[in-house]
């Protein structure tokens, strides 16, 4: 078993299609283990994007992580970090694959509904920014 770590991005939230997404994730056979609904800072979610720092979107990208709630869950699966990123498309929804979240539900490359780990030591950074150990314990 593999974890990964997504987030439902505040556009998701703002759009009500919480429900809808986490719908496709669990069809698609990842078990949640653990959620939350929460709001980043400019700054929490500054850190979190650190790595695109010196990115031109920097700015925009921080902003709109930070412009309302978002839900962030830690999900479980064989081969979750790739199988989830094939689940959500690509970056751009203009690019991303029929069926996929991003080509359903989202607007630009910029609000993108979702974010999924690349990596599974990313996961494991990303998890531990939003859950502590007992959060992150399955119990079913
Ligand atoms: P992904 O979220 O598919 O892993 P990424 O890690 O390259 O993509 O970028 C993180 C987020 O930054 C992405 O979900 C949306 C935003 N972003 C990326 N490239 C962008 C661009 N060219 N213009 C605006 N926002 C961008
Ligand atoms: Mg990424």
């Amino acid at each position: 078993m593999e974890r990964t770590l997504t987030i439902l991005k505040p556009d998701c939230v703002r759009k009500q299609l919480i429900g809808a997404v986490i719908d496709k994730i669990e069809r698609a056979g990842f078990r949640v283990v653990a959620m939350k609904k929460t709001r980043l800072t400019p700054d929490t979610a500054g850190e979190f994007y650190a790595v695109h720092r010196e990115r031109p979107f920097y700015g925009e990208l921080v902003e709109f992580m930070s412009s309302g709630p978002c839900v962030p869950m830690i999900l479980e699966k064989d081969n979750a970090v790739a199988d989830f990123r094939t689940l959500i498309g690509a970056t751009d929804p203009a690019q991303a694959d029929a069926g996929t979240i991003r080509q359903l539900y989202a607007d630009s490359k910029g609000e993108n509904i979702i974010h999924g780990s690349d990596s599974a030591e990313n996961a494991a950074i990303e998890a531990g920014f939003f859950f502590s150990a007992e959060e992150a314990v399955r119990v079913n």
